[in-house]
């Protein structure tokens, strides 16, 4: 298949949302943590409603990128109860793949995504998220401040509590053991159902935050899950493009996630962003003035073999702009339009 865009990164779908993407002319759609029925589990019926609705506006419904994080929190963790937890989970992947989605997105960070700052100035004034890891360690010396400060302003959709230094510490050998036999319990299923597990890498990309060691900050990582997972073509990236160039070396990073997956078909999609620096500081951008080129990214996947969809992911605020960032978005999609033609013109996407 042709490499394509998409939109989504929203929860709900609504008929505005619907419309843009006809009017800016994308064909696939996604969704990130929809709003949906059930505590533990989702339920084919109401997955299929949603694919329904999709559809009824000539849109392919590509994948659902994460469920509630509390769906699989002891999973991360290695808690009692994530047997349970991931009984339900093959149920949700199930109705899933059934409702016609092709692919299920996850990423495998208990304490989620953290933000030090989701105003920073980037070009002209918009506004960009930032992570400074020396925010996080002045905040880890002063137990008080750090339960003070507001879960937007650290961390995104967590369901974990912000350790204190001195508090509970899970180390990289027990999450990966954790990972391990998460993967091994629901690859078969997947496998069984013709469904796609897309994981996403960890933001930001630190060894570990929190007390809470991270697996997926630096290359090596994917390729030992994919081993773990017996190279099942059930495996597969939400590779963001964005987390890659957060790592140590920034491009050097894009381009190696690239050459490896790429040729063995294991690249999902794409979160198509960028960031100026990389870990223990970066701040987002506007696609083109990050660390990597992106025309030169879109060859990459390109002459790797890539036939997924590619997506903004976060984008700019800029002036005037939504909630959802409508601007920002507009001009990522574009982007990626642009670059995508060019690969048409050039013989390069089929
Ligand atoms: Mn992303």
């Amino acid at each position: 298949m042709k490499i394509r865009v998409g939109i989504g990164q929203f929860h709900d779908l609504t008929e505005e949302r619907l419309r843009f993407a006809q009017q800016i002319g994308t064909t696939s759609l996604q969704m990130n943590n929809p709003k949906l029925p059930g505590d533990a589990r989702w339920e084919e019926a109401d997955v299929r409603a949603l694919v329904d609705k999709v559809e009824a506006y000539g849109l392919k419904f590509e994948a659902i990128e994460n469920v509630p994080v509390h769906f699989y929190d002891k999973v991360m963790t290695g808690a009692a109860g994530r047997d349970e937890q991931i009984e339900n989970y093959i149920a949700t992947m199930r109705a899933v793949a059934r409702a016609g989605i092709p692919v299920l997105g996850y990423h495998f960070m208990p304490n989620s995504v953290w933000t030090t700052n989701q105003a920073a100035p980037t070009r002209g004034g918009a506004l960009a998220r930032q992570f400074d890891m020396a925010v996080v360690d002045t905040l880890a010396d002063d137990v008080d401040a750090m339960r003070g400060f507001t879960p937007t302003m650290l961390r995104r959709q967590s369901a974990m509590p912000v350790f204190a230094k001195d508090g509970p510490v899970i180390t990289e050998e027990q999450m990966w053991a954790n990972y391990d036999y998460f993967i091994k319990a629901v690859i078969p299923v997947a496998e069984d159902e013709g469904l796609r597990l897309a994981l996403h890498p960890d933001d930001p990309p630190v060894p570990m935050l929190g007390g809470v060691a991270r697996l997926f900050y630096r290359p090596w990582g994917f390729k030992h899950a994919l081993e773990l997972a017996g190279g099942s073509s059930s495996w597969a990236l939400d590779l963001c493009l964005g987390c890659c160039s957060e790592m140590p070396g920034g491009a050097v990073n894009v381009r190696e996630m690239i050459e490896y997956f790429g040729p063995r078909g294991a690249i999902a999609y794409i979160h198509f962003r960028d960031v100026q620096g990389t870990v223990p500081n970066f701040t987002e951008c506007f696609i083109g003035d990050g660390n990597y080129d992106p025309a030169e990214a879109m060859v990459l996947l390109a002459r790797n073999g890539f036939d997924g969809f590619l997506l903004d992911d976060h984008v700019p605020k800029m002036d005037g702009d939504s909630d959802w960032n409508h601007r920002g978005r507009a001009h990522a999609i574009g982007y990626m339009q642009g670059l995508l033609r060019m690969g048409d013109y050039l013989g390069m996407n089929k």
